[in-house]
């Protein structure tokens, strides 16, 4: 049996039954994988799409339900599923990119996710809607391709971002690759990259409905159709202003290193803007953005980096007892507001170790 076997079958296993209900992570990869899923299921077998709860990475997020499940890109770690397959499903299907620790017991699980298997090298892994479509279709239309690349152009912005504004970072591979699944397709990694921006913008407003209504529509008629959805639209100009609006009152209160901790106190889910829009200012080093929410009462230490791997300062994270999510150059952990000078302390005294 190859490490991939779990991705081998995956279309086998959505081929069958019905009562199908797909939830995906609420970016751009999320929506992008939700809409192939759709498609390519067709929407009778599907009896619901959602997303978990918003800002929260655990099965809980998820919660109980019956029927046959399908979880895009949601980066959760292997042990998460295995309690999410006591919840009552009569099966799970897994499909994400995360570098993440893999389910040890795969009972009622098909978790294909080729970062965390370690075949990503047969099966490319920017995105999860790059695995999903490649799996999926064996010769993907130009609908099909531009959503498999909308996930690795949403994924990867920060890195399109910084390469414009001249850092001497090289284009990554991934958005090579990107550029090359575009080509003959309409559609340009410039363009999709402004996308991007637009389909991020319902799950800052938390508003769910959105994300259900442009899944469908890009189900039917592929990017192309997501920028006919008008609500998108109306979010898309909210979060601007918010978003200017929380840069303006973010605090820079403390450098260690190559480090920059910052503190925000704002009511909306833009702390991966607000930290992307910090690490493409200053790519050389480490951004720690402590940002508070007290609508959903809840903290994220979002840590990014352009050019600096984050696996040391990660296991530290981890070693101090603190629930750390992410990938190789963007960490997210959650914290209860009030704990946050806490996790600053963690955080700046290991700049020495990790910078
Ligand atoms: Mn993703």
């Amino acid at each position: 049996m190859g490490k991939c076997a779990p991705c081998t079958r995956l279309t086998y296993t959505l081929a069958e039954g019905s009562e199908w209900h797909i939830r995906g992570h609420w970016d751009s990869d999320g929506i992008a994988s939700m809409s192939l899923a759709l498609r390519w299921m067709g929407t009778d077998r599907v009896e619901s799409i959602g997303v978990p709860r918003i800002g929260v990475y655990r099965a809980d997020a998820i919660g109980r339900g019956s029927g046959r499940l399908l979880v895009l890109d949601y980066g959760i770690p292997g042990s998460e599923y295995e309690r999410l397959a006591t919840f009552g499903y009569k099966g799970i299907v897994v499909v994400d990119h995360h570098l993440v620790t893999p389910p040890s017991n795969r009972a009622g699980l098909l978790y294909c996710n080729p970062a965390a298997l370690g075949c990503d090298e047969s099966i490319p892994a920017y995105s999860a809607s790059l695995v999903l479509g490649s799996l999926l279709y064996n010769k993907p239309g130009s609908v099909e391709r531009v959503l498999m690349a909308v996930g690795i152009v949403g994924d990867y912005a920060p890195y399109i971002d910084a390469a414009q504004k001249g850092s001497r970072e090289t284009v990554p591979e991934a958005v090579v690759y990107a550029a090359e699944i575009l080509r003959g397709t309409k559609w340009s990694v410039e363009e999709l990259r402004e996308l991007a921006d637009v389909l991020d913008s319902p799950y800052r407003l938390l508003d769910i409905d959105c994300i259900r209504e442009l899944v469908r529509a890009g189900a039917e008629g592929g990017s192309d159709a997501y920028r006919s959805v008008s609500c998108v639209w109306d979010d898309y100009e909210k979060v601007s202003g918010i978003v200017q609006e929380a840069l303006s009152m973010l605090v820079e209160y403390q450098r260690a290193d190559c480090m920059r901790l910052y503190k925000l106190t704002y009511d909306a889910y833009i702390t991966s803007t607000i930290g992307r829009a910090l690490a493409a200012q200053h790519p050389d080093s480490i951004i720690v953005l402590l940002h508070t929410i007290p609508r959903l009462q809840l903290g994220f230490a979002y840590i990014r980096s352009i050019t600096r791997d984050l696996g040391t300062l990660r296991r530290t994270l981890e070693e101090a007892g603190v629930r750390v999510g992410g990938k190789r150059r963007v960490l997210v952990a959650e914290y209860t507001p009030g704990d946050e000078d806490r996790l600053a302390d963690i955080i700046s005294s290991s700049s020495r170790t990790v910078c």
